[in-house]
């Protein structure tokens, strides 16, 4: 589509921010980028997402679009082609469970990871460690099912799961070095580590994740947490 503009505001270090750059990635779609400082948001984020004032904001053609996972269909139902690879599955059944799945990562799988890195409270740390190991383990069995014993959970290649999932593991050594633990030597998850592995070697999936370089999340992260007491209420 020749002339259209597609614009992104986001975060270096958003997990939902990296999702929605890896599936422009996949379908080849050029897009300006914009990094914007949460702390100090631009006029253009907080009239594109009145509601949440939150990144990753989608604007196509000035069109605002918000929330990562909706960004996420919109891309794929805009850019089809033949030669676009779509990120949803076909069936309508299988579309159905790619969407619990990455419900299911929103709501149990970031929580989780977000108690083990900001938590002030021990106990609640050590909780959301073992919430954060058993949900890994639940997607290890999913995978088993949805991936259909492709490399991926949408089989031969990346799909709607995969981009909701895949932008995490960027912070698993955030996850790592706040929780004290290692995340693979905690769980039981052999399908998962080696889908790990896999997909960060996806090219799409590397390239949209080169801006989120795991070791500088840490020292980002570190700093973060040293100035939550003074007064900044960010949370990533
Ligand atoms: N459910 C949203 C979550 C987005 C989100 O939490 N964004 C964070 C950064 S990771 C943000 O913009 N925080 C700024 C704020 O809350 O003021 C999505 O999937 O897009
Ligand atoms: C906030 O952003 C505006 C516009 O980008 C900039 O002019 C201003 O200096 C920033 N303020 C702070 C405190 O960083």
């Amino acid at each position: 589509m020749a002339g259209e503009e597609v614009k992104v505001l986001s975060s270096w270090f958003s997990m939902f921010g990296l999702r929605v750059l890896i599936a422009l990635k996949h379908k080849g779609v050029e897009y300006a980028y914009k990094e914007e400082d949460l702390q100090n948001k631009s006029q253009l984020l907080l009239q594109s997402n009145p509601i949440h004032q939150k990144i990753p904001v989608l604007i196509h053609n000035g069109k605002p679009v918000c929330e990562s996972l909706i960004i996420v269909q919109y891309i794929d139902e805009t850019w089809t082609s033949s030669e676009k690879p779509s990120i949803l599955p076909k069936d309508p059944y299988d579309r159905a469970i790619a969407r619990f799945w990455a419900d299911y990562i929103d709501k149990k799988f970031y929580d989780a990871g977000s108690k083990i890195l900001w938590s002030a409270v021990t106990e609640e740390r050590e909780q959301a460690k073992k919430d954060f190991v058993e949900v890994l383990e639940t997607l290890d069995g999913a995978f088993r099912s949805v991936s259909k014993g492709g490399m991926y959970f949408g089989g031969n290649d990346i799909g709607f799961v995969d981009v909701a999932l895949a932008s995490f593991l960027c912070h698993f050594k955030c996850y790592e070095a706040f929780g004290e633990f290692k995340i693979w030597e905690s769980s039981e998850c052999p399908c998962l580590s080696k889908w790990a592995e896999n997909v960060l070697e996806h090219s799409s999936v590397k390239e949209a994740l080169a801006i989120a370089d795991p070791e500088k999340l840490v020292e980002a992260f570190q700093l973060y947490k040293k100035n939550l007491d003074a007064g900044s209420k960010l949370e990533p």
